[in-house]
């Protein structure tokens, strides 16, 4: 895999030796922690392995890779200023354009200053006595904090697959998430990709237009609509900016992150005629949201969620033209459990000559050879293999630093049999650690950027309740977490979500533990409890002095 080369020189200065505030990650998440931080005067650094601010969007520049949530919704809400200055150009902005925003925003606000880039947190212990985390660079730095936010995204520890002979293949391979910055030319050559989620899907269409031959190899297939990607005109974007504010409540107040009417009718009670009008609504919008609130019981209620499958085959079957191809298409998994897709001409890309579908569920890849990949029926060559084989998803980022809390438990072992929060931001036994959008909240769930947000405003305010109060840490109790746990896992078994394999639930990584862990009641009556915590004194946690 080649490393990405540098774009943004920081200035070379030392790292403190205490701050109130260690960030790690200057994702979007992190990239407004800072800013709210110096807003109330505390002294903060943020840590990013990157070269440049944005996280997601700075590493996964594979082509064809955009956002699925539209950009006018999909942006910060916490500077009036920013909203009205910045032109987005598309309905569904390309991967530079988002990053394009993220420096935008990050000079706007004179973020770099208090960034060291080219720098991943190895480990971060607390110290009982002192009250404070103890934080270790791969450079060897240390610096102490009061409190330690880790902003490190729900999908940045990427991942190979576990196949025999990855080490071998003498070509060319490259991960989704770890593109180069200069880019890949494909012209002219035979190329393999391995995985179908929202990576795959995106690129597939794009790889396909450059490569002599592209071979898809498919485990699990994807549920995709069209994106219906297009310019935003200047009368729309003018429309939302006049209206930004009544637009932003609703997205605080939605399912999603992103306001849709809240469906009351079941997939059931209408005519087989009008459900399938209201899908090919859904279909024709390019919006995933469309679709998965068409009818009320389409998350819960297996033969509701059935009709979309259905309908979802049908439109597969109506653009791919080889039958056996089409049926190789078709996910049988309940629509949405999975995370959807939202792709430019994926279906219709099976129908180049230049594109192969491998099933590996009927011909399982066996092994990576010198010269390509080797399945139980066949032996492909290649000269470029690209792995868009997905993320260690929500707790990968987490476990893979070495963070100890009290006593020195690691918290790898503390989620041994899975994540373990309370409200997904906060862990027993972990003081003054906060997670920004962590396993047992929306997050992965929802409008990222709304989340993030909300749980930045989360948790800056509970610092400064805890400086105004003159308290020093603030740690869930076992109760409360337990508690939540069990409420998170009572609202997914309540859904249709853990009947699908999905990074939702840990099954890509062999060995993790098989739990759903985002939070599937809605930001809304996320914010709603996370609010009504905060105004009853942060109740469920412990506070001291
Ligand atoms: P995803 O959605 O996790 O997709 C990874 C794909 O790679 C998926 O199709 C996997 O199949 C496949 N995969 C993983 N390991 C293997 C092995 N060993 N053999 C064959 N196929 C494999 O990651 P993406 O990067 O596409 O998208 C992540 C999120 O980013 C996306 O959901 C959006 O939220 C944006 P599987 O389904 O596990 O059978």
């Amino acid at each position: 895999m080649s490393a990405p080369p540098s774009d943004s020189q920081p200035a070379s200065r030392a790292v403190p030796s205490s701050v109130d505030v260690v960030v790690v990650g200057a994702g979007f998440s992190g990239m407004y922690l800072l800013h709210k931080l110096r807003e109330m005067n505390l002294s903060a650094v943020a840590f990013e392995a990157g070269t440049d601010v944005g996280g997601t969007w700075y590493w996964n520049r594979y082509p064809g890779a955009r956002v699925d949530v539209e950009s006018l919704a999909y942006s910060y809400s916490f500077s009036e200023d920013l909203e009205q200055e910045y032109e987005w150009q598309e309905r569904y902005p390309t991967q530079p354009e988002i990053l394009r925003y993220a420096r935008h925003v990050a000079d706007r606000f004179d973020l770099r200053r208090d960034i060291f880039f080219r720098t991943r947190v190895n480990a971060a212990a607390y110290d009982e006595q002192g009250r404070t985390w103890r934080v270790r660079t791969e450079h060897g730095d240390a610096v102490t904090a009061r409190f330690l936010v880790m902003a490190t995204g729900c999908l940045s520890a990427s991942k190979l697959p576990e196949i025999p002979g990855l080490d071998r293949f003498a070509g060319a391979t490259y991960h989704t998430a770890h593109w180069p910055h200069e880019g890949v030319d494909f012209t002219g050559l035979r190329v393999g990709i391995i995985g179908t989620g929202s990576s795959g899907v995106q690129s597939i269409p794009v790889i396909a237009e450059q490569a002599a031959q592209l071979t898809v190899f498919q485990r699990t297939p994807a549920y995709s609509l069209p994106a219906r990607n297009r310019r935003l005109r200047p009368d729309e974007i003018a429309a939302m900016k006049a209206n930004y504010r009544t637009f932003r409540q609703a997205q605080k107040e939605s399912g999603f992150g992103v306001p849709t009417p809240i469906p009351t009718k079941s997939a059931l009670e209408v005519s087989d005629e009008e459900r399938d009008a209201t899908f090919e609504r859904a279909w024709e919008s390019g919006s995933l949201v469309n679709l998965l609130t068409a009818y009320a019981d389409l998350s819960i209620d297996q033969a509701a969620n059935d009709t979309a499958k259905r309908f979802i085959h049908r439109k597969i079957h109506q653009i791919v033209e080889d039958p056996r191809t089409a049926a190789d298409l078709c996910p049988e998994y309940p629509v949405g459990t999975k995370r959807p897709c939202l792709d430019t001409g994926y279906y219709e890309t099976y129908n180049r000559e230049n594109v192969h579908l491998v099933n590996l569920r009927r011909t399982p890849i066996v092994e990576i050879t010198e010269r390509g990949i080797r399945t139980s029926d066949q032996a492909y060559e290649f000269d470029v293999i690209v792995y868009a084989t997905g993320f260690d998803a929500m707790t990968g980022a987490l476990t893979s630093v070495d963070i100890r809390g009290r006593g020195g438990a690691p918290l790898d072992e503390a989620w041994s049999a899975g994540p373990r929060t309370y409200l997904g931001i906060s862990s027993a036994g972990y003081p003054n650690l906060f997670m920004i959008t962590g396993p047992g909240s929306p997050s992965v769930l929802s409008n990222m950027v709304v989340s993030i947000e909300q749980h930045v405003d989360w948790v800056t305010d509970a610092i400064a309740y805890l400086d105004h109060q003159g308290l020093t840490t603030i740690e869930p109790t076992q109760e409360a977490e337990d508690a939540w746990v069990d409420h998170v896992n009572l609202i997914a078994d309540a859904t249709l979500y853990p009947k699908a394999n999905s990074w939702y639930m840990g099954a890509n990584v062999p060995g993790k533990p098989q739990v759903f862990m985002p939070y599937a009641g809605g930001v809304g009556e996320y914010r709603k409890t996370c609010d009504e915590i905060a105004a009853q004194g942060y109740k469920g946690f412990a506070l001291s002095v």
